[in-house]
């Protein structure tokens, strides 16, 4: 199986992450942000991310391709989810959003790789979240804006390894955007939320991004 991805992306965390957590071996090419070309001679569009299975079909939506990951072997994600997670998670990605949009092109991530591929991602991401250096001036304001999301998870996570107790669906909508937050420097996770983060980067192996 191959993953097309962003190093960035954290819908294309959620396919990493469930790889992980299986201890299967995922092949990955993170694409340049301006490789539109790859994308469409996959699946005829520009999306990201696509997994290529074994018999070369490629796979679109990301939770189709969690299910289809921790359907080999022993099943991972054994436990209930929660509605309120999932809200959650809608709620506080449009808040990350502005925080880390603007922050991505500085990590030196390998998406970015050419100063084409950098400019095609400002370019296209400033026409909706607006100028990057105006957005990350209003940092503060976005932080606090954050906190009472963070303040929430921090209410509803029931164990520091898995969100409901037992690793669930909702682990793969909450983590990833833990990954992403965590690019912001000065962004402090309240306990709960800190512990689960670290506890499950731990467990799948995997580093924080740069924090800037
Ligand atoms: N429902 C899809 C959403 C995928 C999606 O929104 N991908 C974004 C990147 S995170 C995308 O393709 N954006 C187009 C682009 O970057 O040009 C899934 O869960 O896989």
């Amino acid at each position: 199986m191959r993953l097309y991805l962003f190093e960035h992306c954290s819908i294309c965390f959620r396919v990493r992450m469930m790889a992980a957590l299986k201890r299967l071996h995922l092949q990955e090419t993170v694409v340049l942000e301006d490789d539109s070309d790859t994308l469409i001679g996959l699946v005829g569009k520009r999306v990201i991310p696509i997994l290529v299975k074994d018999d070369g079909q490629p796979m679109l939506e990301s939770m189709d391709m969690v299910a289809y990951i921790d359907r080999h072997g022993d099943q991972v994600l054994t436990g209930p989810q929660r509605g309120e997670i999932a809200t959650w998670a809608d709620r506080t990605s449009a808040k990350t959003a502005p925080l880390t949009m603007p922050r991505y092109p500085l990590l030196g991530l390998p998406e970015f790789g050419t100063i084409a591929a950098l400019d095609h991602y400002i370019v296209r991401k400033r026409k909706t979240f607006g100028d990057f250096v105006e957005l990350r001036a209003k940092t503060r304001e976005q932080i606090d804006a954050l906190m009472p999301e963070l303040e929430t998870l921090d209410r509803l996570i029931e164990s520091p390894t898995a969100v409901n107790g037992t690793l669930s669906l909702d682990d793969v909508r909450v983590l990833p955007l833990l990954r992403s937050a965590a690019v912001v420097k000065g962004l402090r996770f309240p306990h709960n939320v800190r512990d689960y983060f670290e506890s499950m980067m731990s467990r799948i192996r995997y580093q924080p991004l740069p924090a800037v």
